[in-house]
């Protein structure tokens, strides 16, 4: 049991020295020192006893008996040889001793939990602000479209999973999201945490070690930046007269762009001077208010194609035999959307309607958003 009692005993006689220069007690702190540099594990720790030899009897730094480190004890015996070096001990084992003690030690400081949030899914981009640090135990997550969300926190010690080869595997976390006044106990932190967000949200995640209450990770949500009506994007493209094949708006910058409140364009109502070769891009989101299955349908002169949830759902040629995905189920919330139109000569409109649990017939104004930035 010798790692207990000599490292307050070398500290202890290694200060006397240092303030006295009293010769009688250097011999002890030689002993002390030295043996404890010679007692040191191979890492830098030390037992209740000193260490062992190798296995191979290469060295006697081997490992530290009888089961495993003593930390706190161990410091000071390490701080004892340190102070040992100062009082002018020699020996070839002494620097070694405190390069292993100080890339042990070392280890513990400074390498705080690294909080790291994700998506796992949801309707919208998630931006989370800080995250993948120590201050990302409290972050704000911004989002533009509302709904549902699968959100997830990794709490990991980054030096641990580095040096140890535990793959990022940090802890026994406990996971409990803090729903306004419900605390409810959750899954462990690698399980993906769902939450439902609505204007004025805020939710805590409750993170512990297992032993006692730790501050909780928090995220705050920050809505905004959807409005009412589409997004419509106007191209001059003055040879096309042809859907094959299909003109490539995204390659290019709009003529002309404006916000419309529906999805219904008569001839009148493109912008002045769009009356023959030209196209137009249209995009947004589609606010279902109640699940079931929604059939979308096109009356268009000349062309037009819908995409939903960024999947093809019609295509729809004045001229040519189209194709209709058929009945789509939704969801309540709001579901992203692109209408592509292209007109070659004579007459031009565009109409895009719905049947569907309690409606039908054009899609209302009120069904359609759009992102005032990052689009
Ligand atoms: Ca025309
Ligand atoms: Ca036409």
């Amino acid at each position: 049991m010798c790692a207990w009692p000599w490292g307050y005993n070398n500290t202890f006689l290694s200060e006397y020295y240092l303030a006295t220069g009293d010769q009688e007690v250097l011999h002890a702190i030689s002993e002390y020192a030295i043996t404890s540099a010679r007692g040191q594990s191979w890492c830098g720790t030390y037992g209740h006893g000193m260490a062992w030899p190798k296995p191979d009897g290469s060295s006697t730094h081997g490992i530290v008996p009888p089961y495993g480190a003593l930390n706190q004890a161990g410091l000071l015996v390490s701080i004892g040889i340190v102070l040992g070096d100062k009082c002018g001990i020699k020996d070839p084992e002494i620097a070694p001793a405190i390069e292993r003690s100080r890339r042990y030690f070392g280890y513990f400081a400074g390498n705080p939990l690294i909080y790291t949030w994700s998506k796992v899914r949801g309707a919208g981009p998630v931006t989370f602000s800080p995250n993948g640090t120590s201050a990302s135990s409290n972050s704000t997550a911004a989002l533009t479209i509302p709904g549902s969300y699968l959100l997830k926190l990794t709490v990991s010690d980054a030096l641990l999973g580095d040096t140890e080869g535990y793959g990022g595997v940090s802890t026994n976390l406990t996971v409990k999201f803090k729903d306004g006044r419900n605390v409810t106990d959750r899954p462990p932190a690698a399980t993906p945490q769902s939450v439902t967000l609505a204007e004025d949200t805020s939710k805590a995640i409750k993170v512990n070690d297992g032993t006692a209450d730790s501050e909780p990770a928090t995220v705050a949500f920050s809505m905004g930046g959807l409005a009412a009506g589409i997004f419509s994007e106007f191209y001059q493209w003055p040879d096309l007269s042809s859907p094959e094949p299909w003109p490539d708006m995204a390659s290019r910058q709009p003529d002309t762009t404006r916000i419309d409140a529906k999805m219904q364009l008569a001839a009148a109502e493109f912008p002045p001077n769009y009356e023959d070769h030209f196209c137009s891009r249209h995009t947004g989101y589609l606010k279902i208010v109640t699940a079931g299955d929604y059939q979308f349908s096109i009356s268009a002169d000349d062309h037009a194609k819908l995409w939903v949830d960024g999947k093809l759902a019609i295509e729809q040629y004045y001229s040519k035999k189209g194709w209709n995905a058929g009945a789509l189920p939704l969801s309540p919330g709001y579901h992203e959307f692109k209408l592509e139109y292209m007109e070659s000569y004579g007459g031009n409109y565009v109409n895009l309607s719905w049947a569907g649990p309690g409606v039908s017939g054009g899609v209302p104004a009120g069904a359609f958003f759009h992102l005032t930035s990052g689009r």
